[in-house]
């Protein structure tokens, strides 16, 4: 029956180690792990013989069905989360992104009601602060204590519509530090942004070429040193979104070095290829690449993000998966501020960390669940619900053929857009079965899901583990000021005011 599944032959990979195992599982969940177990009659039995069973990839951050910069995201919950299982994905946490009247809460249901009709996954949401105020801090304690969100994002750059001052960011990272939750950051400076898009018209520069150029590294690498020093300030652990580039990495690998609570997250596009394609003479392939902050044009920033991987430095892998089509993208055939930003990855993130990470020696397999799986759900408080083969956890795992090889295309992927930033490349590394809630979905290029089976997950924030060390510092960091308190003689002089 569909309801149990043995797989028998494979090795067992967790992010802590690996062993041969068979795996059996019944209802959805992993109910046995060892070898000679005792199975019931009718169990349907999958070899894995040279294969490894791993758990499904988590990708921590897309936009499917985003509304954004005057279109809608061709990828919806649907052709998006069909596409994340094909390509070895079991879970997602995209983001709620309230408009400027919309409330936190409201924002948050219409997110659930159109995931939930559609999706194929499991899926958990962060909250994205767009602006801030007091009814805002309010939402953000319902959201935690009742909707099961456990993680906000702010904006540095979209200036007008997403974006945050340093004083309201504070705010929203103090509130995350008072609830336990985990303050998420789009790092860019978008002041400066602005100014150097109006420098690019002034220039002549209206193509795709004109995005790179109007966003140095140096305005990721700012926004990133400056959104850790807020989290600092206030005590918060933090979570980089989208490391794009070597020098905002190296602020993160600097802030954990000195014993900061931060976290950094490459995704697929900054793994798996580079910026060179803005200035490919095909308008439409330069405009597929825009996102923000921009792919690096240079080929030693995707080789530097896994070494920082591989090093712990950054910790997880996201894709920022967030499609749209050619003609969605026309929007800014004469203007590349209006080119909707967004790129491919939910279907080809695991391959392109096989591909980049493991093939070339830089990840062991363990890592490569570390950084594909376990890392967030330990991050996100999901763990070993999801991120772990092992008795009690969620039966989504993968069959994963270490020697399967393919080539990116967007004639043959799944995803709803009409391109793929990937086109072409050569990957080693691929799921061969995926396993969603104790169901074989995807079987040997065959899908087989079931729209609006995913489930949404309750995420709880944290009380202990990385709070703790934080409530530490704060106690020794309120020692230290008080110490330093000055015990004086009042002034009993005139007062003297000019007007
Ligand atoms: N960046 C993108 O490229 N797309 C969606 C939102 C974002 O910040
Ligand atoms: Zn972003
Ligand atoms: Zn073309
Ligand atoms: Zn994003």
């Amino acid at each position: 029956s569909q309801h149990r599944l043995l797989i028998k032959g494979g090795r067992v990979v967790n992010d802590d180690g690996t062993t041969f195992a068979d795996v059996f599982i019944e209802e959805g969940i992993i109910k046995q792990v060892g070898l000679n177990l005792i199975i019931p009659g009718g169990t349907k039995t999958i070899d894995a013989t040279d294969k490894l069973v791993m758990p499904g990839g988590i990708d921590t951050h897309t936009h499917l069905e985003l509304a954004f910069m005057g279109t809608r995201a061709a990828d919806d919950f649907y052709t998006g989360t069909k596409a994340a299982i094909a390509g070895g994905t079991t879970t997602i946490l995209d983001f709620v992104i309230p408009t400027k009247e919309q409330s936190l809460i409201d924002a948050y249901n219409q997110w659930r009601e159109r995931a939930d009709s559609k999706i194929c996954c499991d899926y958990g949401l962060h909250v994205a602060i767009t602006h801030w105020d007091e009814q805002v801090g309010k939402d953000m304690e319902i959201l935690t204590k009742e909707k099961g969100v456990n993680s906000f994002k702010v904006f540095m750059a979209y200036p007008g519509t997403f974006m945050l001052a340093d004083d309201d960011i504070y705010q929203v990272f103090a509130k995350c530090r008072e609830l336990g939750a985990i303050a998420m950051v789009h790092a860019e400076n978008g002041s400066v942004i602005k100014e150097l898009e109006k420098e690019m018209s002034k220039l002549g520069i209206t193509g795709p070429e004109g995005h790179l150029l109007s966003r140095p590294e140096k305005l990721e690498a700012e926004a990133t040193n400056r959104a850790i020093m807020i989290a600092e300030q206030t005590r918060c652990p933090l979570y980089v979104v989208h490391v794009m580039s070597k020098t905002a990495a190296d602020k993160i690998q600097e802030a954990r070095l000195k014993g900061q609570v931060v976290f950094g997250e490459p995704i697929a596009a900054s793994l798996g290829t580079d910026g060179s394609q803005y200035f490919n003479k095909c308008w439409h392939h330069a405009a597929a690449h825009v996102m923000s902050p921009p792919l690096r044009n240079d080929a030693t920033t995707a080789p530097y993000l896994m070494d920082l991987l591989a090093n712990g430095s950054l910790s997880t892998t996201g894709t920022d998966h967030c499609t749209f089509n050619i003609n969605q993208k026309a929007l800014g055939k004469d203007d590349f501020r209006k080119i909707p930003n967004g790129v491919n990855g939910i279907e080809e993130r695991l391959a392109v960390v096989w591909t980049k990470g493991v093939e070339t020696g830089k990840l062991d397999i363990n890592q490569f669940v570390a950084v594909t799986s376990s890392n967030a759900a330990r991050i996100f408080n999901i763990y070993p619900k999801k991120g772990r083969i092992a008795v009690g956890s969620d039966a989504d795992c993968l069959i994963w053929d270490p020697k399967a090889t393919k080539t990116i295309s967007a004639s043959s992927h799944h995803q709803a857009c009409d391109f793929n930033i990937f086109e072409g490349l050569h990957c080693r590394g691929l799921p061969i079965i995926t396993i969603v809630d104790g169901k074989i979905v995807y079987d040997n290029g065959q899908l087989n899901v079931l729209q609006g089976s995913g489930k949404y997950l309750h995420t709880a924030c944290y009380a202990d583990s990385v709070y703790q060390k934080l409530n530490k510092r704060e106690i020794i960091r309120e020692q230290l000021i008080k110490q330093q308190h000055i015990e004086r003689e009042p002034y009993t002089g005139d007062v003297i005011v000019i007007s």
